[in-house]
């Protein structure tokens, strides 16, 4: 809690942490006074002996350092007081412990200083997550031969992805089967063979035109989803399942993207996840190294 000195103080100070956007707590007053809470997501406290800090008594750990600063700049400049009765913003120093700092004094002798570490993952939780870069890896494509106007656009997709995030050619093994029904078991087969690091399987059913839908549907879905789980090797789900051909057709280039291309990017992501989970530790991951 910071005491304002005069009542001008405190709305000049209002201002300036509601135009930043700070979150507002609950406000009070009475006969005694008013109060203006601003609520942080996290708080810490640090004692610093043997060199004083370089920066204010409150610091202000904000993501996106450039865009807090346009704010602040354009607060002090629309309050149009002069720079000696305060409202001064610093221009952004970097620190010498890497981060980028400026300073922040809305009334006189109140000094905020707000700051942005240089590294990227300070503070947030890192999570392990595939890139999307093909290079080096070896796919297989089970690919359906059923409505194969719709499947031979899924592919085109499919292989789109692939080569353009920079997998090889003769990287990609392609297997061609009678139906969906039969994707499993091929997709297994390559899984199982060692020779590819993920799997796109590619299909369409129709609800329309396939008898027991259904139980073939859930098949399909259970086989390629067992193959996963039981040989370790990523399968992205290609499938698609609709009531109509021309749903299907815009789910294969026209109105709604290409499940191809899509499935292909899973199947990417999901081998470099696989490659990161099972070559580091995850404290290395988590320490980025
Ligand atoms: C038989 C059949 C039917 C009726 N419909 C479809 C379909 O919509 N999509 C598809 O991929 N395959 C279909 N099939 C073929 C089966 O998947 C399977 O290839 C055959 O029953 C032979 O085992």
């Amino acid at each position: 809690m910071r005491a304002a000195r005069t009542s001008a103080e405190f709305d000049t100070l209002a201002s300036f942490f509601g135009a930043l956007g700070f979150e507002p707590g609950k406000a009070w007053a009475d006969n005694e006074g008013r109060s203006a809470p601003f609520l942080a997501p996290l708080g810490n406290l640090e004692f610093v002996a043997g060199r004083l800090p370089a920066t204010p008594e409150i610091l202000i750990e904000v993501t996106g350092l450039d865009a807090v600063y346009a704010v602040a700049k354009n607060w002090a400049a629309e309050s149009g007081a002069p720079a000696e009765s305060g409202q001064k913003i610093s221009e952004i120093a970097q620190t010498h412990w890497n981060s980028r700092v400026f300073t922040a004094e809305p009334v006189p002798g109140m000094i905020f200083g707000f700051w942005e570490s240089d590294n990227p993952h300070h503070g947030k939780p890192v999570a392990i997550e595939g890139d999307l870069s093909a290079a080096g890896m070896r796919f297989g494509i089970v690919v359906a031969r059923w409505n194969a106007v719709i499947t031979d656009r899924l592919l085109q997709g499919a292989l789109d992805a692939l080569l353009r995030s920079g997998a090889k050619k003769d990287a990609i093994t392609m297997v061609r089967v009678p139906g969906s029904w039969e994707i499993p078991a091929a997709a297994r087969l390559l899984a199982n063979s060692g020779q590819v690091d993920a799997i796109v399987t590619l299909g369409v059913l129709l609800r329309g035109d396939t008898a027991h839908y259904e139980a073939i549907y859930t098949e399909v879905s259970r086989g390629i989803g067992q193959s996963q789980q039981d040989t370790g090797v990523p399968h992205a789900f290609g499938v698609l399942t609709c009531e109509t051909l021309e749903q299907a057709l815009d789910r294969a280039g026209l109105k709604m993207g290409n499940k191809g291309f899509e499935a292909a990017l899973a199947a990417i992501e999901m081998a470099a996840v696989k490659k990161k989970i099972v070559t580091a530790s995850v404290t290395d991951i988590a320490a980025g190294r």
